[in-house]
């Protein structure tokens, strides 16, 4: 691992702090290094709130001022700042958002060298906070690990450069490769990898299921066994087959109901919406629907060990897509297919 790859992998980890606070903004970290020392870190903890840029400055200032930088022979922090790289998992931005532009932080902080994961994907940033630092002279250095800085933000890279949500087929499968009996309800996975889903709806902007399914499971989408919010909840009921009563119309959570077929209008409607991602729950139908149209990004599967049903619906065929990680949950196995390249973070 080259020096830049050491320190952008320490950005990845202090980005990937933000998990669950910073959405729809991305996770990103930075740390500033003097010569092979790190003299702060800094990441984006909370939406609406400073970015890891402004942390990591922050932090350095404040551990010269407290003197811990004493024996490097700086007069003051700004000229340690000018003689060390500030490396960020993200471009700096450009923009005047909730917060101020950290491109011109940078410069105004008199920081010589910047080294960048990823380009910022975001229309109003996209090359521009790079741009920036250049005019002022500043060394700057992208990419750098780049896919991995892509993978933990797949959500947001996708819903910029896609213009529609990141999506995740997910179903659970019994030992013989079915989801489900016909018109019944039937629980395949167990009560580790229930909880596992609902921390994955806690993790979601939105969660989508067919009419057909609403009706025959019920299943309120929400999350109830993992600390964190609910995804919004949608349906796909172009036959019209929701009827009052449904848990999915119990005001748990907010809904909306689509009273058509086209997948597409669905996700634009949900980029319109700014839902950055969708977890979409089934039933065999819709997730073949989505596969056909080469709509997914990430496909999670669940397969029991124990239970079997014998003339019971197939799973989707599943598609080609690079086999990320499995794991055990009890007699059930995880496993989760992307092609979005990583080597951790995967957030
Ligand atoms: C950075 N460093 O740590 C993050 C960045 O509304 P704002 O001001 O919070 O801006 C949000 C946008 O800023 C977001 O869409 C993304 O393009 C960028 N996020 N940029 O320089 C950071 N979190
Ligand atoms: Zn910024």
């Amino acid at each position: 691992m080259s020096t830049h790859e050491r320190y952008m992998r320490r950005c990845l980890q202090l980005a990937a702090l933000g998990a669950g606070s910073v959405a729809p903004n991305p996770m990103v970290g930075a740390v500033l290094v003097y010569r092979d020392l790190v003299i702060g870190e800094g990441y984006h903890q909370r939406y609406g709130q400073a970015h890891a840029e402004v942390h990591c400055i922050r932090d350095a200032e404040e551990r010269f001022a407290a003197g811990q930088w004493a024996n490097l022979g700086f007069a003051d922090a700004g000229a340690l700042l000018a003689a060390s790289t500030l490396y960020v998992s993200l471009e700096p931005c450009a923009h005047h958002g909730k917060t101020p532009p950290c491109a011109d932080l940078v410069v105004a902080k008199g920081i010589r060298r910047v080294v960048v994961g990823v380009r910022d994907p975001f229309p109003e940033v996209n090359g521009k906070g790079i741009d920036k630092l250049l005019r002022a002279g500043i060394e700057v250095i992208c990419p750098v690990l780049e896919e991995d800085c892509m993978a933990l933000n797949r959500r947001f890279f996708t819903f910029h450069t896609k213009h529609r949500p990141y999506i995740i087929l997910k179903w659970a499968q019994s030992a013989d490769g079915c989801i489900g009996r016909e018109g019944q309800r039937i629980a395949v996975s167990n009560a580790w990898s229930k909880r596992l889903v609902h921390r994955w709806r806690s993790e979601e902007a939105s969660i989508l299921v067919g009419g057909h399914t609403a009706r025959v499971d019920d299943p309120a989408l929400t999350n109830r066994y993992w600390p964190g919010p609910s995804p919004l909840r949608l349906v796909l009921d172009p036959d019209g087959v929701l009827t009052p009563g449904m848990k999915v119309l119990d005001g748990e959570a907010p809904t909306v109901v689509y009273p058509t077929r086209d997948l597409r209008e669905v996700l634009s409607d949900l980029h319109r919406r700014s839902a950055q991602s969708v977890l979409v729950e089934g039933g065999a139908r819709l997730l073949t629907s989505f596969i056909a149209g080469g709509l997914f990004d990430e496909i999670r599967v669940i397969r029991s060990e124990t239970v079997h049903l014998p003339g019971g619906i197939p799973a989707p065929v599943m598609p080609v897509v690079p086999l990320q990680r499995s794991f055990a949950l009890g007699d059930d196995r995880v496993f989760i297919y992307s092609s979005f390249v990583t080597h951790g973070y995967w957030g």
